[in-house]
């Protein structure tokens, strides 16, 4: 074992989902070093403990791996498990810390982040519930790394990572498991594989999965083409790069294009999907329509009852505060709690280790239950699948129907990117120091009725988290929610999320940014937001 000296690094604090930075950040003397030792350091004494370790492939990952294992060995941790070619999804990375009662993992990646040696990189530590870190202890985590003066590290061999099976290093366990085998056999357990497996036979059921050249292929490949029989090359883009192939592996209608346009083909498909760099973001296609991911956690929760896993009824359901509200009218219709938390799917845990909740999710594509503790963008997939396969109807017709049912809340979000942090923070405050005064306004076509800066308390342990969004309501339900991102890498992403809920079914059909034009109108006047930030419209609108 060795003792190396070392300084803080600055600026090593999680944000929504652990440490991103660009690769290069991750690639100087001892910036990664620094931040697993404060992991460790957290931890406390190491021995004895079981750890998981796995990323999703991108560029950096297997160095990364190689370090990490040296330093697991050095402060003492008992038995590592690493997915084969250090690969894990971040949903199989929490199954597997559930399935083997690790006492914690790290996962390395930057999820839907562009990849390659110029793109990003991320580290973020899973307690042994399998899911993110609370705040409590990525704060505890970031004070260890102001304060860190050295770190340990052995110079033991490098692990065969694509070799399955047990090696020793030093007194440490070393087990290469297989990445793909626990995760498949979970989901055998939630779903009815018989059904769906009927459903992906029909000769007229033709299906994408679009695995984005990222860490979900293998994951797809198993569980649809080998287990559920859908034809070969169901899953494009399947084999996971270290530069996603220079595709951008963020699941939506932008860069999955070639799935989108599959989708509108002469031959359409009956469904199409797609997931993120790491595999716990879904994207839901059906033929001839886009399913909001604010829709999709509101109509998975209205027909969990289908579904073998969920059969039994569902405790409760949760959403990030900035999510569209269309899972409010059917946990309100269901009689079951509905809760709201901050943007980071670390607010769910708790609520799913008590047993509070069944399922969650959040706009920004991640759905999930308390199968494991992430989201899970195959688990979604599946889930739609099976509930197709149940009610014998096309996705479009069974959003159709739920709109009729429980009317639609219409969903946007507008990302500006990149811009530059003091007048992104300016048009942040300069909101927060009105919000008392604006409740009668008049903004547009819309008066205020009222608006806060979102606090939380979560239920559980009474721990808060304040300043979690600012959050203004108008007069005919309408809302719109502004907050900076905490998991880009260059400059500020300004945020701002609107939704409005319309149980006219004679009014249900509109386009979504001309459904909501009056509240984004209302929202530009009120902040200035375009002009403050020097620009003409969003860099992405989802
Ligand atoms: C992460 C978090 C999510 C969050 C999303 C966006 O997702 O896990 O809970 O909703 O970032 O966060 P922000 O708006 O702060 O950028 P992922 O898929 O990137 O890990």
């Amino acid at each position: 074992m060795k003792t190396i000296k070392t300084q803080p690094w600055p600026g090593q604090k999680p944000g929504t989902s652990g440490l991103r930075k660009k690769v290069a950040v991750f690639q100087q003397p001892n910036y990664l070093e620094n931040f697993v030792q404060s992991v460790f350091n957290i931890l406390g004494d190491c021995s004895g403990r079981r750890l998981v370790v796995g990323g999703d492939g991108r560029f950096f990952n297997a160095e990364a791996i190689q370090i990490i294992v040296k330093m697991a060995v050095a402060n003492g941790f008992a038995e590592v498990l690493i997915g084969q070619s250090g690969i894990l999804s971040t949903p199989a990375a929490s199954c597997v810390i559930r399935k083997y009662q690790a006492d914690g993992g790290l996962i390395l990646s930057a999820s839907h982040n562009e990849g390659g040696p110029d793109g990003d990189f991320g580290i973020k530590f899973n307690g042994a519930n399998g899911g993110p870190a609370p705040e409590a202890v990525t704060d505890a985590i970031y004070a260890a790394s102001e304060g860190l003066g050295e770190y340990y590290i052995s110079d033991v061999a490098d692990v065969d990572l694509a070799t399955l099976g047990k090696v020793l290093r030093g007194e440490t366990s070393v087990t290469v498991i297989d990445p793909v085998a626990d995760y498949a056999d979970l989901m055998e357990t939630v779903f009815d594989f018989q059904q769906i497996r009927e459903l992906l036979s029909h000769s007229k059921f033709h299906m994408r999965f679009d695995g984005m050249n990222a860490v979900t292929g293998p994951y797809a490949v198993e569980i649809l083409e080998r287990r559920l029989g859908a034809k070969a090359g169901t899953v494009m883009r399947s084999q996971p790069l270290v530069d996603f192939g220079g595709v951008h592996p963020d699941p939506n209608l932008v860069h999955a294009h070639e799935l989108v346009e599959l989708m509108n083909s002469d031959t359409p498909m009956a469904f199409g999907a797609a997931s993120d760099g790491d595999g716990d973001r879904n994207m839901v296609l059906g033929s001839g329509i886009y399913i909001n991911p604010c829709d999709s956690l509101a109509i998975l929760t209205a027909n969990a009852h289908l579904v073998p896993g969920y059969r039994d009824g569902l405790s409760g359901v949760a959403r990030s505060m900035p999510t569209g509200r269309a899972v409010d009218v059917v946990a309100k219709t269901l009689g079951i709690p509905c809760f709201e938390t901050p943007t980071g799917w670390k607010f769910f845990g708790n609520l799913l280790d008590a047993g509070k909740i069944t399922l969650c999710g959040e706009e920004s594509f991640g759905t999930g239950s308390d199968h494991v503790r992430e989201k899970d963008g195959l688990w979604a997939v599946l889930f739609w699948l099976n509930v197709i396969a149940a009610r014998g109807q096309s996705a479009k017709a069974i959003v159709r129907e739920h709109w009729l049912k429980f009317g639609r809340t219409y969903f946007t979000r507008h990302d500006y990117e990149a811009v530059d942090v003091e007048a992104a923070t300016d048009v942040v405050e300069g909101l927060r120091s009105r919000l008392g005064d604006l409740t009668g306004q008049v903004f547009g076509e819309m008066t205020v009725t009222a608006a806060d800066d979102f606090s939380y308390v979560d239920s559980i342990d009474g721990s808060e988290s304040s300043h979690q969004g600012l959050r203004v309501f108008f007069d005919n339900g309408a809302r719109a929610v502004m907050r900076l991102s905490g998991t880009g890498t260059a400059g500020a992403t300004v945020r701002v999320y609107f939704d409005c809920h319309q149980p006219d079914p004679a009014r249900q059909g509109a386009d979504a940014q001309r459904a909501l034009a009056p509240v984004i109108a209302a929202f530009e006047s009120m902040t200035g937001l375009c002009r403050a930030i020097g620009r003409e419209r969003p860099d992405v609108i989802t």
